[in-house]
């Protein structure tokens, strides 16, 4: 009894610590947003048959001015919580927008842009309506625009997010399912949605060798996305063993370390330089043009 007792005592204390610690915390992140102290890094996809990047995924990162560069596994379940993320709505849009835009101008016409959304912003009366004005302020093509919604995260009100998931589609912006595997809801979202993509949870991958069981669940996942026609992307590819298992079990596309760590915008350009000029090369050696390769080092704009 005595230790019960014990035990409240410490966490009520834990607990009046914690307030004022996540106030300030709140404070912090109001101020953040205000001067706008977030950042994107972007991890490319990469299209398993050819090799080549196809899209970017656009990660937050908070630029902290005292503490360095933050990750979001430590504020945006605050953000979440107090309901801030969507304050942060119309940075994420403008800021990814404007960044594919330079990504087009400077050549990567084809690239699309992925953006990942949560529960709490599908719940912003006006999260579609800030979407749109993007859209035509950047006049950004919905088809290169992709939002990630995460499994998990779509429980709570499945009426209502279908409703809000229905309306982003119809501006002809792409859906993906994150995380595919880990929650729930997917198949009921897959059932009732246009959805365009499923992503496989990095957790399948990084288990797939560990037992034959986990080869065969992986394979079915990649099947039942293939027969609903969808693009199928395996998530946190680490390892040469595991494209390749990916790649003779016909999986499209991919994302992990294995390709490429998230990276600032500047460092994202540069990559995408490089493989573009690697593949140039690739292609003038098999037809013998080597004369024409060396002049395919063009001049890249980064971002100031
Ligand atoms: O759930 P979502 O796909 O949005 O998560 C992306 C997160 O996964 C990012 O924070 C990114 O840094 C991380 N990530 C991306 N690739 C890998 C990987 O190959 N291994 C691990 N462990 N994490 C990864
Ligand atoms: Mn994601």
């Amino acid at each position: 009894m005595k230790t019960i007792s014990h035990m409240k005592k410490i966490t009520g204390w834990l607990r009046r610590q914690l307030k004022p610690i996540e106030r300030l915390f709140e404070s912090d992140l109001e101020r953040a947003i205000r001067k706008e102290e977030f950042v994107f890094f972007y991890q490319p996809q990469v299209d398993l048959v050819t090799g080549s990047v196809k899209g970017v995924e656009a990660l937050l990162r908070w630029h902290h001015p005292q503490k360095g560069m933050i990750s979001p596994a430590e504020f945006i379940p605050m953000l979440e919580r107090t309901k801030l993320i969507n304050e942060l709505s119309v940075f994420l849009f403008r800021q990814s927008m404007e960044d594919l835009k330079l990504l087009h101008n400077a050549g990567f016409k084809d690239l699309f842009m992925t953006v990942n959304l949560s529960a709490v912003q599908l719940e912003d009366d006006k999260l579609v309506s800030k979407l749109e004005k993007q859209l035509k302020k950047t006049k950004i093509d919905p088809k290169f625009y992709e939002c990630e919604i995460t499994e998990t995260s779509m429980m709570e009100n499945i009426a209502r997010d279908v409703a809000v998931l229905k309306d982003i589609s119809n501006l002809g912006v792409k859906l993906s399912i994150d995380d595919f595997g880990s929650g729930y809801a997917g198949f009921n979202y897959l059932r009732r949605l246009n959805i365009q993509k499923l992503k496989i949870d990095m957790e399948f991958v990084s288990s797939l060798f560990e037992h034959k069981n986990n080869e065969i669940i992986l394979s079915a996942m990649m099947d039942l996305g293939h027969q609903l026609k969808l693009e199928v992307l395996a998530e946190g590819v680490e390892t040469k063993k595991q494209e390749e298992w990916l790649k003779q079990n016909g999986c499209g596309m991919a994302q992990g370390f294995y390709f490429a760590r998230p990276m600032p915008f500047n460092d994202l350009i540069r990559f995408l330089e490089q493989e573009k000029n690697a593949q140039d090369e690739e292609i003038c050696l098999k037809n013998n043009i080597q004369k024409k390769c060396k002049n395919n080092n063009r001049k890249i704009k980064l971002r100031s």
